[in-house]
């Protein structure tokens, strides 16, 4: 029997480059042949603490070659991994392993004590904690196994992770993405990208979303290709490590902090082959400013958890500054407008795709799923886009209520739901709003019940609590009223173009 397994993709090319570093970080390496015997530990732990196929992992910890080994052991041992950002508070971690409800969940030993505390009241089975040596941690855990050699068969359609992405309600949904999901997206993008034998990757991303851990790392894993691993992005190191890198991936953010560096230049540069931006738009500014002082064109492509990538601008065609390409060739795609007729050329609609990427369904939320999905299979992305009578597509928007801050997304009614329960807020509006870093910004706009002083300070306390910074707002503005239309429904769009310029000046 065929083992659809992804891992088993990743393993049969390990010894083509046996010597040749994988994962390579200032803690550590890891060669491409040792990979098959390390997460044989993995493999054997899970089996020591009865973990079964189809378990879920749930794991909140720092970015590590320890990490990336166990979610390539989640992989061979058919249990589901779910990774969370690090950001995530306590209250949020709560409804992710409530509604997961892992088998095995491994967080990060700062928080060890509440994280065990609150795995007690769900009464998970087993956490372990990472990099701590004492007893009851995953690295102890390791040490009383020997590696195992087994390998799980799976199919297509096994799961392989659940990757949680908010919703417009406020309620967190988990996508489930299938081996297969991960396979075939990571083998268009190696072959659209035209990654090279010799590919060296410079890894400056989290690696609890799509575009650090499947586009990236699958790729390199597929491509057998070092990746010099950063724990996290810092502009000066990036440039430091960049004359050894041939390829980079990262959201707009971290291009405009290049650009804001003197020391970015052709020369540094000089054995790049590509850099490429995704996760929220990148402006035309930019793309022109980086062609300017590297001589580079940026390459922009676009995708969501629920699919991985979509659609991407060309490898040897002319790379569009404001365009997010072509439907990759695995992709069947089409922009319908408000009638419901597929978009004439240059028409604005809303993209929907259908591919062999296209995930399984939300975890535990089958009716929410159906509603993504048109009624001959396509799945309704939110996005708002058009298309040239080339096929090349431009994203001119969101149906979606969604802020993409720094490449995180921030649907504002979880962060209204929370400011509308603070006993002094009679009401709030949170917006986006454009911001030279993080391309735009979360900004709440409220209405006090009473004058309160230190509102804002106050506000700031509970949201620590409660949500992860990087949804809290950067600005808390104070209005009289919230301009609603006849329906009752607020005007975000007022708001947004009276305040557009609130951190540009
Ligand atoms: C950190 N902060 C943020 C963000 N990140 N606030 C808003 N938006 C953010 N993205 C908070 C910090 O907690 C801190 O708060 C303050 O902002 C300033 O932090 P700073 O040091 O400037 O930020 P940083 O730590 O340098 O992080 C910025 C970053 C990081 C490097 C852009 O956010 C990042 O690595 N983003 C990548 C996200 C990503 O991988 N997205 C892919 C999603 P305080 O000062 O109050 O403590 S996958 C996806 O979208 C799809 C599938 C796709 O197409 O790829
Ligand atoms: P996520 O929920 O984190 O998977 O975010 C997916 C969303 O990010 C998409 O639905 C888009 O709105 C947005 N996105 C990703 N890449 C791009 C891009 N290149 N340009 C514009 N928006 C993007």
């Amino acid at each position: 029997m065929v083992n659809n397994n992804l891992y088993t993709h990743f393993a049969k090319n390990f010894l083509k480059y046996p010597k040749r570093d994988f994962l390579s970080s200032d803690h550590g390496s890891v060669k491409f042949e040792n990979i098959h015997g390390e997460t044989g530990f993995y493999v054997a732990m899970f089996s020591n603490i009865g973990i079964s196929k189809g378990d879920r992992v749930v794991v909140q910890v720092d970015k590590s070659i320890e990490a990336v080994l166990l979610y390539l052991a989640c992989l061979r041992y058919g249990a589901i991994y779910i990774p969370l950002n690090t950001a995530y508070t306590k209250e949020e971690l709560r409804y992710f392993l409530s509604d997961s409800m892992p088998e095995l969940f491994v967080c990060d030993p700062r928080n060890e004590n509440s994280m065990r505390e609150l795995a007690n009241e769900l009464k998970l089975n087993n956490v372990l904690s990472m990099n701590s040596r004492k007893e009851g941690t995953l690295f102890h855990k390791l040490s009383e196994v020997q590696s195992s050699s087994f390998v799980e068969v799976c199919n297509n359609d096994d799961l392989a992770a659940i990757l949680y992405t908010s919703g417009t309600t406020g309620r967190s949904k988990g996508a489930m993405l299938t081996h297969n999901n991960l396979l075939s997206n990571a083998l268009v993008l190696l072959d659209y990208w035209a990654w090279e034998e010799n590919d060296i990757l410079l890894h400056a991303l989290p690696i609890f979303h799509v575009h650090g851990l499947f586009v990236a790392l699958n790729c390199a894993l597929l491509n057998v290709s070092k990746v010099i691993f950063l724990d996290f992005f810092d502009s000066k190191r990036v440039i430091s490590e960049l004359p050894n890198a041939t390829v980079m991936m990262g959201v707009p953010t971290f291009y405009v902090r290049l650009l804001n560096q003197q020391s970015f230049n052709k020369s540094v540069c000089q054995n790049m082959r590509l850099f490429i931006s995704g996760s929220a738009p990148l402006l035309s500014e930019t793309f022109n400013s980086f062609e300017e002082r590297t001589g580079m064109r940026i390459l922009e492509r676009y995708g969501m958890s629920e699919t991985s990538m979509i659609t991407s601008n060309p490898y040897s065609g002319t790379r569009v500054a404001g365009t997010v390409g072509f439907f990759l060739p695995t992709v069947s795609g089409r922009i319908v407008n408000e009638n419901g007729e597929e978009a004439a050329d240059g028409e604005i609609g809303i993209l929907e795709m259908k591919g062999p990427n296209v995930f399984k369904g939300y975890w535990k939320m089958p009716e929410k799923t159906k509603l993504e999905f048109t009624h001959d299979g396509y799945f309704i992305t939110g996005d708002m886009a058009s298309m040239d009578c080339e096929g090349r597509i431009t994203i001119v928007g969101r149906e979606k209520d969604l802020i993409i801050s720094g490449g995180y997304n921030v649907y504002p009614k979880e962060v209204e739901i929370v400011l509308d329960m603070i006993r002094f807020v009679k009401e709030s509006c949170v917006i986006g709003l454009p911001h030279s870093d993080f391309g735009e910004a979360v900004t709440a706009l409220i209405i006090l019940k009473e004058t309160t002083l230190d509102f804002e300070e106050n506000i700031k306390l509970i949201l620590n609590d409660k949500l992860a910074k990087f949804k809290h707002p950067k600005k808390i503005l104070l209005l009289e009223a919230i301009p609603r239309n006849t329906m009752g429904k607020v005007q975000k769009n007022i708001l947004r173009d009276q305040y557009k310029n609130l951190y540009l000046e």
